[in-house]
């Protein structure tokens, strides 16, 4: 598609046209650099969406089998019957799944086909250093631009679960009765300690009620040691049960969801803006390595100028790629 075609096809992704969100999704996955121009073009023409700033992005995390796509179909019904419209991508980092991942996603992701405000994508991202992370930063600029909520489902415990901070304004932690290894990356400040929790599977009352007040604990330690960072202010991690097969605890968890949004109202840009910050530096690190960073003055410089230049219209991609000509530059001048 050239150039010209961007800003018609951006028009089309606002409205929510769903080939058109399909189109702009399969060329911000498209990361070979003869392409690199049209996605930044893509990227800048929605960054201005009005969806976008009044819309909320949920990252929902959480080990494999949890029940998070089960979770999130359910949701995702529960927002629809509220007539807020809904993008969801799912996000697979395991390269040993990828294949068998989308089906198995599909299969337990029951979605309506026929509903103009639900769009469901699965992204494997096979195991390649910072999939996860490109792959939920573009699609969510995508899909935060057409829907009112998007939910990047992501498995895993650890990095995946920081990379979503960068691009969620909610972070909900999805575990069952009985992870003990969640528990003890909480309390030992390993984990970021989520903006929600969710206790799923909780269908047997007691094994639910025991791993409820396990977390309560856990918590409390955390906070004791200070870990985290997905929590502002004053919010207090809320804990909810859920049953996704049964569909119980649904509502609870649109409230706390509904009820974190708007806690974060007012800080919800430079919460953005941050992730924006990280992921710029993320691209550019990846790409040239420590080595890029020193020479272009160190991570502090870099920080504070990706803030400037963001601020003033640039989109992470195509900062990265302004810091990868200095860069290249630079060395040609001191070869
Ligand atoms: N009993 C019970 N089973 C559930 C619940 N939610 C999901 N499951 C089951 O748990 C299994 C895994 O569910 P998924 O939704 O695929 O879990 P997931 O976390 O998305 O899994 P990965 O994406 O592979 O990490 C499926 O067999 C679900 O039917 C629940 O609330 N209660
Ligand atoms: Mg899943």
């Amino acid at each position: 598609m050239p150039l010209s075609d961007i800003a018609e096809d951006a028009q089309q992704v606002m409205s929510a046209n769903k080939a058109a969100v399909s189109r702009a999704l399969n060329l911000v996955e498209d990361r070979r650099a003869e392409s690199h121009a049209r996605v930044a073009e893509l990227l800048a023409a929605l960054k201005d969406a009005p969806k976008a700033a009044g819309g909320h992005r949920v990252g929902l995390t959480g080990p494999p089998g949890v029940g998070k796509s089960t979770l999130t179909s359910v949701l995702a019904r529960g927002l629809r019957l509220r007539d807020r419209t809904v993008g969801v991508v799912a996000v697979d980092p395991s390269s040993m799944r990828s294949g068998g991942s989308l089906l198995g996603d599909r299969a337990r992701m029951s979605f309506d086909p026929t509903d103009n405000g639900l769009f469901v994508r699965s992204l494997a991202t096979a195991g390649e250093v910072g999939g996860l992370a490109y792959a939920a930063n573009s699609s969510v600029r995508v899909l935060g631009a057409a829907y009112d909520t998007v939910i990047i489902e992501t498995t895993g415990v650890g990095q995946s679960e920081i990379d979503i901070v960068h691009v969620a304004d909610t972070v909900v932690l999805v575990i069952q009765p009985g992870s003990g290894d969640v528990l003890q990356f909480l309390k030992a400040g390993i984990m970021e300690i989520p903006d929600i929790l969710v206790v799923n599977k909780a269908d047997q009352d007691e094994l639910a009620r025991r791993a409820v007040a396990d977390l309560r604990g856990a918590l409390r330690t955390a906070h004791a040691v200070g870990a985290g960072g997905a929590q502002d202010g004053a919010w207090e991690t809320p804990i909810v049960a859920t049953s996704a097969t049964k569909g119980s605890g649904i509502d609870e968890l649109i409230a706390q969801l509904d009820a974190h949004r708007k806690h974060v109202e007012t800080a919800l840009l430079a919460r953005r803006r941050r992730g924006e910050v990280q992921w710029t530096l993320d691209l550019f690190i990846r790409k040239h390595g420590e080595h890029g960073v020193s020479t272009l003055g160190g991570r502090r410089l870099l920080k504070a100028r990706a803030e400037r230049e963001l601020d003033g219209g640039e989109t992470p991609l195509s900062l990265c790629e302004q810091l990868s000509r200095e860069y290249v530059a630079a060395l040609g001048q001191t070869a």
